[in-house]
């Protein structure tokens, strides 16, 4: 008797699609999940600063991990319910202290995450790490961009020591580290002057970026406005691109909440593999503005997805997550999204992309949106259910009681 796999892989050859081929190529894929989403982007400083720079995390779900081992614990739960490659995204937040040890961010230095090197290499992750400018002192206002010389030297020391770190993890862990630079710097209301703030902020990216450093990837991380920062963003799309397009080495990072609201990343994706041989991406959920909702599988996830596999970038495209919902469990939060930018993937990756190329080379345009509809109802699932089992993860919803057990024994325990 055939499964149910077995059937539905026929129904995809049918349309010249290899089912087989596509759980090779998905199970390739690594996917960047960020450390922020186990306890609402705080990290471990205890500098009683609370998140700022425009961005935020509202809910208040019990359990939130308040330590490294809980925040190692918790990621490890997640990563068990997740199939395929991991990397972990770190925030130098994260820095793992000795107790009473007080390290300013412009002292950070590779030892200070020696625990995280040593949880990846036991579990064979990646790490990418982003330098941290915000939720400190001296980001209350501008960062990079501040005309005092004194603070802006301190972030650039911090982005420059954060670099180094991020060499330290490429070296030890003998994978490519992705350094991304975000800061929050912006004003609330019109400003007099636009350019002075830019031309400070490309002259600390100059120091920052100095150095060549071997494992690095390099990016910057732009937005349109964060809340109480709506008139101004130093760091504009047309800023870093610029940036980026004119540094070798330095890549433009895509967050798909950083956008006006109908404008999606999606699109993007093309433009900017004409340019660069890598694109770093923040895959997120904005709704209404930089919400940084769970990702669901929703058409911009389709279509990003999309745009990676169709146009042969699975290898160049760097797939990171940002998400931070603090009203659910974090751990599903993970698991949730997670799996649905892998199920997006995996959608991409089970469509008749040559075929629906060449229609619209050949001005079919009736024929192609016939099948780019009739492919909608095409039995994913299924393929996903198969690659689900091989990995050795929970195939169905089934993975949901997992997390109520973690949650009555290990989350409930910590309030
Ligand atoms: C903020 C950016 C940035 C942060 C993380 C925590 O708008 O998206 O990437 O979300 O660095
Ligand atoms: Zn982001």
């Amino acid at each position: 008797m055939n499964t149910m796999y077995e059937l539905t892989s026929k129904r995809y050859a049918e349309l010249g699609v290899d089912t087989e081929n596509a759980l090779k190529l998905l199970e390739r894929v690594p996917i960047s999940i960020h450390c922020w989403q186990g306890d609402d982007v705080i990290g471990f400083e205890n500098n009683d600063t609370g998140l700022s720079g425009g961005i935020q995390t509202t809910g208040n779900y019990p359990g939130k991990a308040r330590t490294p081992d809980e925040l190692m614990s918790d990621f490890d739960k997640a990563c068990s319910l997740i199939p395929g490659r991991k990397r972990l995204n770190l925030h130098a937040s994260y820095a793992i202290f000795e107790k009473g040890q007080k390290v300013d961010r412009d002292e950070l230095e590779p030892w200070h995450f020696s625990a995280w090197v040593d949880y990846a290499k036991k579990r064979g992750l990646g790490l990418d790490f982003n330098p941290t400018f915000f939720s400190h002192p001296l980001a209350v206002g501008l960062t990079l961009s501040n005309p005092d010389p004194k603070i802006r030297d301190f972030w650039i020391r911090h982005g420059i020591a954060c670099r180094k770190i991020a060499a330290y993890f490429a070296k030890e862990l003998g994978t490519h580290c992705l350094y991304n630079l975000w800061i929050p710097d912006g004003l609330k209301d019109i400003p007099a002057d636009r350019l002075s703030p830019r031309l400070l902020l490309k002259d600390s990216l100059d120091q920052i970026f100095a150095e060549k450093l071997d494992g690095v990837i390099d990016a910057v991380e732009g937005k349109v406005f964060g809340i109480g920062l709506e008139a101004y963003t130093v760091g504009s799309h047309e800023f870093y691109l610029g940036y980026a397009a004119s540094h070798k080495g330095v890549y433009n990072l895509l967050d798909s909440g950083h956008y006006h609201p109908t404008e999606v990343i999606s699109d993007k994706i093309s433009a900017l593999l004409c340019y660069f041989d890598l694109l770093p991406l923040h895959v997120s959920r904005p709704m209404r503005w930089d919400s940084d909702h769970v990702v669901r599988l929703d058409d911009e996830i389709i279509e990003i997805s999309k745009e990676i596999v169709r146009n042969d970038a699975l290898d160049r495209v760097l797939i990171g997550l940002d998400f931070f919902d603090a009203s659910i469990n974090r751990i599903a939060a993970w698991g949730i999204g997670t799996r649905n930018m892998q199920k997006g993937l995996l959608n991409a990756l089970l469509l008749p992309n040559a075929k629906l190329a060449e229609l619209q080379k050949e001005g079919k345009f009736t024929e192609l949106l016939m099948l780019q509809e009739e492919c909608k109802t095409l039995p994913l699932g299924t393929v996903w259910e198969e690659y689900c089992k091989r990995q050795n993860v929970p195939v169905n919803e089934d993975w949901f009681n997992r997390v109520i057990d973690y949650e009555k024994t290990v989350l409930q325990v910590r309030a």
